[in-house]
């Protein structure tokens, strides 16, 4: 089939398991304000999608095998958000019960965690505060990394990209590590599905710096990571992203980060943006993932760059002129009323439709 016909579509996956994982505030400075990672990104992205005829919706029938998510991530860490998950109402109970507070519970029910050991530990996987565990959170998160792995899969079974609607987002997600909104790394899972078809480069275009991805990688020469992100000395997640960082061990050299500063202009972003392809090309991977954020955006809420909504045709269109096979993830973005223009703007990039 000519790729280049109108009728093109990219296959997509998605879930409304997502849907059950909906925590209403974040904690900043003293102050609860609302949480910025909400349910309507994911629908908005969709709707606008689909009502533009770009994607072939699928939805999984069940989970992905639990071994799947093993390949990225300590198992210790697997147990403990599902425990968490299913307990949470106790585990909640337990912490008031210490301080007699049993009646001050009022909440809708997630777990924050409160401490945030230096090196995570057996029962301390979370970094920071954003990162609540409720209920639905085990099942949504396993199902979002559910999506990685079926569109990873439809491409090894000869579909040359696929979209992964994936929420929560994964890119902060280490081995051993949950933070920034991140529980399972959706793009880390489907690079190691796509390891079945040689080395594998990820590209990272979220506004913040892929810490878990890089993490998760680190060692391995055999795949590529590469981000381009707000410069860590200005923004989260602060402790990675710096350009020193380049691998350990036998994979020096195949993790670079390309930072930039606040308020960046689209011109300078996109010269860097082609020098992340370039040495993508270089590495001359069997495949791609796609670490796909949003947030890049003028206007959103919490990142500073300052991308239009054409640039994201841009980048979808020099993307996919790498001709790879490749895999979309999506991670963030929170202008939500924009968020749909700015994945058919991509979309249509990708697909070389108008
Ligand atoms: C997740 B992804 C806002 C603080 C936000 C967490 C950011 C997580 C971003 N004032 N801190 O990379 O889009
Ligand atoms: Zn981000």
């Amino acid at each position: 089939m000519d790729r280049h016909n109108d009728t093109n579509r990219i296959i997509t996956f998605y879930s409304n398991a997502h849907l059950n994982h909906s925590p209403q505030i974040e904690f900043l400075h003293g102050q609860n304000v609302p949480y910025f990672e909400k349910t309507s990104r994911i629908e908005n992205i969709r709707k606008a999608l689909q009502a533009a005829d770009l994607i072939n919706l699928r939805e999984p029938e069940k989970s992905a095998d639990v071994a799947v998510i093993e390949q990225a991530h300590d198992a210790g860490m697997i147990d403990y958000l599902r425990n968490v998950s299913a307990n949470v109402e106790d585990r909640i109970r337990d912490s008031f019960s210490i301080y007699h507070m049993e009646d001050e519970i009022k909440g809708d029910n997630y777990f924050y965690e409160s401490i945030f050991p230096p090196v995570p530990s057996p029962n301390f996987y979370i970094y920071d505060s954003v990162s609540p565990i409720g209920k639905g959170t085990y099942d949504a998160v396993m199902m979002s990394a559910t999506l990685a792995v079926e569109s990873a899969e439809v491409v090894l079974n000869g579909e040359k990209q696929a979209f992964a609607l994936c929420r929560p987002p994964g890119h902060h997600a280490g081995r051993r590590s949950m933070g920034g909104y991140c529980y399972f790394n959706n793009a880390s899972i489907a690079a190691y599905q796509l390891k079945k078809l040689g080395n594998v480069a990820i590209l990272d275009i979220d506004y913040h710096h892929g810490n878990g991805t890089q993490d998760i990688f680190w060692d391995d020469p055999e795949v590529l990571v590469v981000n381009i992100h707000a410069d860590p000395k200005m923004d989260y997640p602060y402790y990675a992203g710096h350009a020193r960082e380049q691998g350990g061990g036998s994979a020096v050299g195949t993790n670079l980060n390309l930072p930039l500063p606040h308020g960046v202009d689209a011109d300078q972003y996109l010269e860097t943006f082609r020098q992340a392809v370039r040495r993508i090309l270089q590495f001359q991977p069997s495949a791609l993932v796609v670490s796909l954020g949003f947030d890049t955006y003028q206007g959103d809420p919490i990142g500073l760059f300052s991308l239009d909504i054409p640039h994201y045709e841009t980048l979808g269109r020099e993307i996919s002129a790498l001709g790879l096979p490749t895999v979309y993830i999506q991670e963030g973005g929170y202008a939500i009323d924009q968020l749909g223009e700015m994945a058919v703007s991509f979309f249509r990039g990708v697909l070389e439709r108008r």
